[in-house]
């Protein structure tokens, strides 16, 4: 690695430099899985650079570093880059190991909390607080070009999966917070007992979407605890932003870096420099291709030589991720 590049941020909103071992987080403003990033960032009191990405496709410097995968948020560590927030959260716990995201005592709950909320929460939330009404307060002063862009691309992100709708959105929405807030009563500050975890950070990026969704918004009112306990999340922050990049200072500083050796474990039917792709099994189902050099049941990594980044290691999970030999 070459840990002492740096690339200018020349043309970005803040002079800084920045090297091949910093971490760069390319996110938007509005999205909930990137507030969850960066609130990762926030309970580690991480430095870290920001890179805004656009909110719908194209995304040509997305895919020049990503290779095709366009959800947001991802980590960019040099020529590494982390796609999902399961697999970032998991990337800043080694980087930085206390406080813990995962406390030992309740780790595997955690894990399991964190899924649900990323899946079902999520995509209860979602298109709860996407109803006419929400959309509108979410997009006020905005041209209304702006929202048809965004709904016309979300619809075929998520083409063929299934969704609540309206009231049935609400009433699933109403019985998850109750849940929830059964969950922190008896003095409970955190979800799973005296200490934040992803749990936390996972639960709430949902919600605090929600609260963005003006009138719909009410649902949250006759929750105290869990508006109390939302304060609490937001209090964590977002870390120290040590500067901003744009894409193609991110694309450049890839370039000049040389991604992280990775092993592929023997006995998963793959072997290293197999041709294969990898996509979401979900929704934004867009395959990356590449050579396989990293594989276990946690992550796969595939090398992509891109005409821009040069030569790239995209990181993925192995949970609800297809891996597949190239045709
Ligand atoms: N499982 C992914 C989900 C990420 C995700 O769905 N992000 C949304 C934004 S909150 C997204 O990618 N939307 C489409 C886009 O940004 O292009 C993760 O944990 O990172």
């Amino acid at each position: 690695m070459s840990a002492s590049t740096s690339a200018s941020t020349s043309g970005a909103a803040s002079a800084s430099a920045v090297t091949a071992d910093d971490l760069v987080l390319h996110h938007y403003a509005g999205s909930p899985f990137a507030e969850k990033a960066r609130l990762m960032l926030g309970l580690k009191g991480l430095a870290w650079h920001s890179v805004t990405v656009p909110m719908i496709l194209p995304k040509p410097d997305v895919a020049a570093l990503t290779g095709g995968y366009r959800r947001t948020p991802f980590l960019q560590i040099g020529a590494d880059i982390y796609c999902d927030t399961t697999l970032i959260a998991e990337v800043l716990e080694g980087r930085r190991p206390t406080p813990s995201l995962f406390p030992a005592a309740v780790a595997g709950q955690a894990r399991l909390l964190s899924q649900w909320a990323g899946t079902d929460l999520f995509w209860t939330a979602l298109p709860y607080a996407m109803q006419p009404a929400g959309a509108a307060a979410m997009f006020a002063g905005a041209p209304p070009e702006v929202l048809q862009a965004f709904v016309a691309d979300r619809k075929a992100m998520t083409e063929g999966m299934p969704q609540p709708r309206g009231g049935d959105a609400g009433a699933a929405l109403s019985q998850y917070l109750e849940w929830l807030s059964s969950m922190l009563t008896g003095g409970r500050d955190w979800l799973l007992g005296h200490a934040p975890s992803i749990a936390d950070l996972s639960v709430y990026h949902p919600l605090w979407f929600v609260a963005k969704a003006g009138p719909l918004a009410e649902i949250l009112a006759p929750h105290e605890a869990l508006r109390a306990w939302m304060a609490r999340v937001a209090g964590i922050g977002h870390g120290e932003r040590a500067g901003k990049l744009d894409g193609a200072a991110a694309i450049a500083l890839a370039q000049a870096s040389t991604p992280k050796p990775a092993l592929v474990e023997e006995g998963l039917g793959f072997a290293r420099g197999d041709r294969v792709t990898v996509a979401p099994s979900d929704y934004a189902r867009d395959a990356v291709a590449g050579e396989l050099v990293g594989l276990s049941n946690d992550t796969v990594t595939l090398a992509r030589d891109d005409e821009r980044a040069g030569r790239v290691h995209v990181h993925f999970p192995r949970i609800r991720y297809v891996l597949r030999k190239a045709a």
